[in-house]
């Protein structure tokens, strides 16, 4: 099939690993062109699928902040809750380097992987999409 050519199959949906790095937003709007968005990360086996195959390089995931009060939400309108989701930071994660990292990426091939960063940053990037 077309469609999972450059995407790997895990637990119900495709995952498209870029080699173009990209700012968050342009990220996740290559994403939408793909009809997929930015992923979210919502188990540990799925976390272990996404760090092990990022091979230690950072990926920015669909995860960012909205609001007065920068609270986090996944991009794919997935709910996130900051207390379920606190096994998944680096430890002292995320530490708003500078009050201007409001963008999340694996970093580190552990359960623990997910750092804050500038969102400007360019980075490579995960899309999911699913798969039906
Ligand atoms: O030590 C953790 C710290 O490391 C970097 O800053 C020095 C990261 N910056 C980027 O990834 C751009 C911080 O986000 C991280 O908290
Ligand atoms: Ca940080």
């Amino acid at each position: 099939e077309m469609m999972s050519r450059g995407w790997k199959y895990f637990g119900g949906n495709f995952y498209y690993f870029s080699h173009t790095p990209k700012s968050w937003y342009s990220a996740e709007q290559f994403c939408i062109s793909k009809e997929a968005h930015l992923t979210s990360v919502t188990s540990e086996s799925e976390q272990e699928f996404l760090y092990k195959a990022a091979n230690g390089l950072p990926l920015w995931i669909g995860l960012t902040k909205a609001g007065n009060e920068g609270e986090w939400y996944w991009v794919d309108e997935t709910s996130f809750n900051m207390k379920q989701s606190e096994r998944f930071w680096i430890p002292g994660e995320p530490n708003n380097a500078g009050s201007n990292e409001h963008c999340a990426n694996i970093r580190v091939a552990s359960p623990r992987a997910w750092n804050d960063a500038s969102c400007d940053f360019k980075f490579l990037f995960i899309c999911k999409r699913p798969g039906i």
